[in-house]
């Protein structure tokens, strides 16, 4: 399975296609909404989320409730396009007329100044609109999809907040995935800890009141993965390192960990590994989920626990010093609109990142042209594993 997107982020529409997935699979508009909706909210998002409603159309591959094996092509439209028709059209702009809105000053901790540099355009604008995070939307469309596909092979996926600026969620181990489905998505930071979570709103608000932006960590929780799914073989096929390239993939991401993460560096190895146990009923497990769910590259049957750091969004009310690309003359970078803390949206972009590779994984392992031969492969695959 793999996935396309195209769009701009001021253009008409984002566009994702996704390829291989079974035929005979149930999926509805609504599976994909729930997923663009979570992701347009939380505390600290500017003010282009308020003209923004985003809801799927979904243009090839599904009919009637179930996918046809053929590419799923879905469109989100930017409602915001109609502010920019004459600024992002088409047309070729008449010779007479000028293009408005040129960007000639790269914004530091953005992708303007390198991709003009890359591409030769000295109006920025042809880098901003695909390199912002709007793209992001596209990118949790796809994820839906393949979140469609692991709800109904009974795995579950969720994504948090653990950290803003610098407060911290307190460790919540023993939480199941339905509390922290619910605990999360009733908090405006996705936080599992309310009182870190309203200390994390105040932050937010300060720094948007300073004119500043602030980052953080966001965490994903997998739960219902059976062992032994991605390989140690080789290294394209170990499913940690595949994760941890989409998620630093994410932007603004600058790093990724699992389990216990870098804090293993300063420990022992009796107190990283996790040490293996057995019932007839639930066959194999780990005492305890310190490496995040992966030994060699493969699930280990625990759940999968991977955090991402988000750097603070770089598009300032406070100026940065920087350079224009025309005059050569220093300027101090300014903005019109920003979200000051965007971590809580990205929670969810991370979580449909993770599962997409996890789908994709399980598609490569399994019988993956029609659904129902994949749920039987895989209930069996389960018991096999159980017993062994
Ligand atoms: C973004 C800048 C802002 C954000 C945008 C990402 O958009 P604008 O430049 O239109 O104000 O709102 O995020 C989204 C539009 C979104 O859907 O998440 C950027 O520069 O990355």
């Amino acid at each position: 399975m793999r996935y396309l997107t195209a769009g701009e982020s001021h253009g008409k529409q984002q566009t994702t296609i996704v390829e291989g997935l079974p035929a005979q699979m149930p999926i509805t508009k609504e599976d994909i909404n729930e997923s663009l909706l979570r992701r347009q909210k939380g505390h600290g998002r500017g003010k282009r989320m308020q003209i923004e409603k985003d809801l799927v159309d979904i243009v090839g591959g599904v009919r009637h409730g179930y996918t046809l094996g053929s590419p799923i092509a879905l469109v989100v439209h930017n409602d915001d396009f109609k502010h920019w028709v004459d600024v992002m059209g088409e047309d070729p702009v008449p010779e007479e007329q000028n293009i408005r809105r040129v960007v000639t000053r790269p914004r530091p901790g953005h992708a303007d100044l390198n991709g003009a540099l890359k591409y030769g355009h000295r109006d920025m604008r042809n880098i901003l609109e695909r390199s912002s995070a709007r793209e992001t939307t596209a990118r949790v469309a796809a994820g839906a999809v393949a979140k469609t596909l692991l709800k109904h092979l009974d795995i579950h996926i969720i994504g948090y907040v653990k950290e803003i600026a610098a407060i911290k969620a307190e460790e919540k181990p023993n939480l199941s995935i339905q509390e922290r489905i619910n605990i999360s998505e009733a908090s405006p930071v996705r936080s599992l800890d309310d009182a870190a979570g309203k200390k994390m709103m105040d932050a937010i608000d300060q720094a948007k009141k300073d004119g500043d932006s602030i980052g953080g960590v966001c965490e994903v929780y997998v739960e219902g993965m059976p062992a032994g799914i991605g390989s140690y073989v080789h290294y394209d096929r170990k499913l940690d390192g595949r994760i941890a390239g989409a998620v630093q993939s994410i932007n603004a991401f600058k790093g990724v960990e699992f389990g216990i993460g870098f804090e293993a560096a300063r420990k022992n190895g009796s107190e990283v590994h996790d040490e293996i146990a057995w019932t007839k009923e639930q066959g194999y497990y780990r005492k305890t989920n310190r490496l995040g769910g992966f030994e060699g590259g493969m699930t280990t049957g625990m759940p999968i626990v991977v955090k991402g750091v988000m750097k603070p969004i770089p598009t300032l009310y406070k100026p940065l010093q920087s350079i224009d690309i025309e005059s050569k003359e220093p300027f101090s970078a300014s903005i019109e609109r920003s979200d000051s803390c965007a971590v809580p949206a990205a929670a969810v972009v991370m979580e449909h990142v993770v599962a997409f590779e996890i789908a994709k994984a399980i598609l490569e392992q399994f019988p993956n042209d029609q659904f129902p031969k994949l749920k039987e492969a895989i209930d069996q695959y389960r018991e096999e594993i159980r017993c062994f």
